[in-house]
């Protein structure tokens, strides 16, 4: 089964979040997820600094890596990510997300993870303008946009991000260039057809839309590609 809904626009793809996967029943959910044509494996790393709590780090990871095909999204939430970017493994096609509130240096970091052959993020919190990449923008290949505050799952969306999602296409657009936007937080079946009219083209499944307790893996893929293809059909009203 393809992975992706598309249209004239960029195809929407669905990022699993693990920090939400049930984790006594890993290797199974893994599984499904890969057989449901999920692109990405997404991997928060925070450092209980620049976001509360902590997640995984390389170890568990790699783990996963070992089994799976699919690429990995990975999402560092950690002040001074650089001090980290050798304990991370890398492969072709797989994206890595720093924050823009993190870094001493943006555009070093970004040219350092280039060079190690990742697609470049960058993520942006809630209260983050878009203007901070107007200097930077041409070197990324994806702009995360934080619908919820970097740490917990559960959270609920900060409405106002959706306008940011809508704002950063349009510039996108007007200057020409291939840049996904990933939206992560609450990225429910209610919210996802908004996120997609408003432009993001990968979205985080988490534990509202993915990972859910009352429905199977199987289900929820299901309700959220059915989000998807409704926010594809939508004018931009947000
Ligand atoms: C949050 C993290 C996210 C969460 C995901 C949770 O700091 O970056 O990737 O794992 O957003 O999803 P939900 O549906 O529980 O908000
Ligand atoms: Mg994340």
């Amino acid at each position: 089964m393809s992975g992706e809904i598309a249209n004239s626009k960029p195809a929407v793809e669905i990022s699993a979040s693990i920090m939400c996967i049930d984790w006594l029943n890993a290797g199974v959910q893994l599984r499904q997820l890969e057989e449901m044509g999920i692109n990405y494996l997404h991997w928060d790393v925070i450092d209980g600094r620049f976001a509360p709590d902590f997640t995984m780090g390389s170890s568990i990871i790699e783990k996963f890596r070992a089994v799976s095909r699919l690429p990995s999204d990975y999402h560092l939430m950690v002040e001074e990510p650089s001090r980290l970017f050798d304990a991370f493994e890398i492969s072709p096609g797989d994206i890595f997300t720093i924050h823009q509130e993190c870094c001493r240096n943006l555009h070093r970091d970004l040219i350092q993870l280039r060079r190690k052959g990742a697609r470049v993020g960058v993520a942006l919190s809630p209260a983050t303008p878009i203007e901070t990449l107007d200097y930077i923008i041409e070197d990324i290949d994806v702009i995360v946009v934080m619908t919820v505050n970097p740490g917990y799952k559960g959270q609920k969306l900060v409405p106002q991000t959706l306008k940011k999602i809508e704002r950063l296409r349009k510039m996108i657009e007007d200057m020409r260039l291939n840049i996904s936007i990933t939206v992560d937080g609450n990225v429910s079946f209610d919210h996802v057809p908004d996120m997609v009219a408003a432009g993001a083209n990968i979205l985080v499944g988490g534990s509202s839309g993915l990972f859910r307790k009352d429905m199977s893996l199987q289900d929820s893929v299901k309700r959220l590609r059915e989000s998807i293809v409704a926010g594809i059909g939508r004018e931009q009203t947000v």
